[in-house]
């Protein structure tokens, strides 16, 4: 193992990956992908003949995740289940879920010393992962998200943990963020003025879902709750998303924040933390094109006031993850990995560009809705 080339400031990798058995030689392990919330990596194995063997192992967020092991349980839950009716859809188990590769004592992760989880899942080749959308690639995401909520229709919802409690709750978010606010830690409350009142102006805004839930509108369903266009692989011949990955939020939720996440992050041309605000611009195509795939993908399984209320749920992610960005803000940046000092700050202002560019064209989002529904 100490000839392993393993990143210097994870010396813990040596030990969790002692863990697993791997069929050849193990060459080492390299940060991977943009995710904001575990630390995931790529390990590299090589035979002695043929293609390296590459796994994905992902240590997960003790900030994210308080209870590690009923996150795994879900996924484990939720993964077996989808196997099997990939198997029964003439599909490929092996590519369009997750697989967990066992531990050398035969479990499903691994706890490490520090009490760290960390999985081993198998790399799922020739598929890509993007960060920007084009038409056509956002609307086979928006296929595999919808395809996805519909396979886990019959999933017993009931025997899933909340692996963060209240997740998508936007009514909280907003009470968090008042906490946070008030306490500001950092001392940086005065430099933020204009978001805060952004949101102060929305607080209603936060009840519309969470109000429809309680009146009974809305059904609670098994959802993904993560639906960025990165937490798809799309695969590199057919660019058909070939597999749901990030299933660490999967529980009982709203379809429409299925939906909405994934126009949150998608449906326009700039990065999450673009900071030249004139590039970002809610795409009325993109979202056309998503809201087409999406309902293809469910397959008739949503009802009216769930078509109905999509364009809340376009809208109220965005509003709620700009909420989440600036309240880690203002509580120092302790949730969302950053890469530079206010990277928090400038992802609140792309989602709240984005959030009055959908409140100008709402009655065209219903439109589009309404014409595919
Ligand atoms: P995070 O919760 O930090 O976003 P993800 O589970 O989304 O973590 O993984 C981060 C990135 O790693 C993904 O965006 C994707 O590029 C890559 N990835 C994750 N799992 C796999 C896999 N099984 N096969 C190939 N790539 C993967
Ligand atoms: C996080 O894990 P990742 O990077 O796919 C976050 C989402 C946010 C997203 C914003 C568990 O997603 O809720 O919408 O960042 N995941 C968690 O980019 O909090
Ligand atoms: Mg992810």
């Amino acid at each position: 193992m100490n000839n392993l080339f393993i990143p210097q400031e994870t010396p813990v990798l040596q030990e969790v990956l002692a863990a697993y058995d791997f069929p050849a030689t193990l060459m080492g392990a390299v940060r991977y992908g943009q995710g904001h919330i575990n630390d995931t990596f790529c390990v590299i194995c090589q035979p002695q003949d043929g293609d390296a063997i590459r796994y994905i192992l992902q240590g997960l967020s003790s900030a994210a995740f308080p209870h590690p092991e009923e996150l795994m349980e879900n996924m484990v839950g939720i993964t077996s289940y989808l196997k099997k009716q990939i198997i029964a859809a003439g599909g490929d188990p092996l590519r369009e879920t997750l697989s967990l590769v066992k531990t050398k004592d035969g479990k499903d992760y691994y706890t490490d010393s520090s009490n760290k989880v960390w999985r081993l899942t198998n790399f799922i080749e020739n598929t890509d992962c993007y960060q920007k959308a084009t038409p056509e690639l956002f609307e086979a995401s928006a296929r595999s998200f919808g395809r996805f909520q519909f396979m886990l229709q019959g999933y017993p919802a009931e025997t899933l943990h909340e692996p963060i409690a209240r997740f998508h709750d936007t009514e909280n978010r907003f009470e968090k963020f008042i906490a946070a606010l008030n306490a500001d830690k950092m001392d940086r409350a005065k430099d933020v003025q204009a978001e805060i009142d952004f949101v102060m102006a929305r607080k209603n805004d936060c009840s519309v879902a969470m109000q429809a839930l309680r009146d009974g509108k809305l059904p609670l369903r098994v959802t993904h709750n993560d639906t960025k266009l990165n937490n798809i692989l799309i695969d590199r011949t057919t660019k058909e998303g070939i597999c749901v990955i990030d299933l660490d939020t999967t529980m009982p939720g709203l379809s429409i924040n299925d939906f909405g996440d994934s126009i949150r992050f998608g449906a326009n041309h700039s990065a999450e933390d673009e900071k030249d605000l004139t590039k970002v611009n809610f795409d009325i195509e993109l979202y056309e094109a998503y809201t087409r795939g999406f309902l293809q993908g469910a397959q008739g399984s949503l009802t009216p006031a769930e078509l109905e209320y999509l364009p809340w749920g376009a809208k109220l992610m965005t509003l709620e993850c700009g909420i989440r960005f600036l309240t880690d803000y203002l509580d120092g940046d302790h949730y969302f990995r950053i890469h530079y000092p206010e990277q928090n700050l400038d992802r609140c202002r792309t989602q709240f560009k984005l959030v009055s560019d959908m409140e100008k064209q709402f009655d065209a989002m219903h439109a589009v809705v309404a014409k595919y529904a």
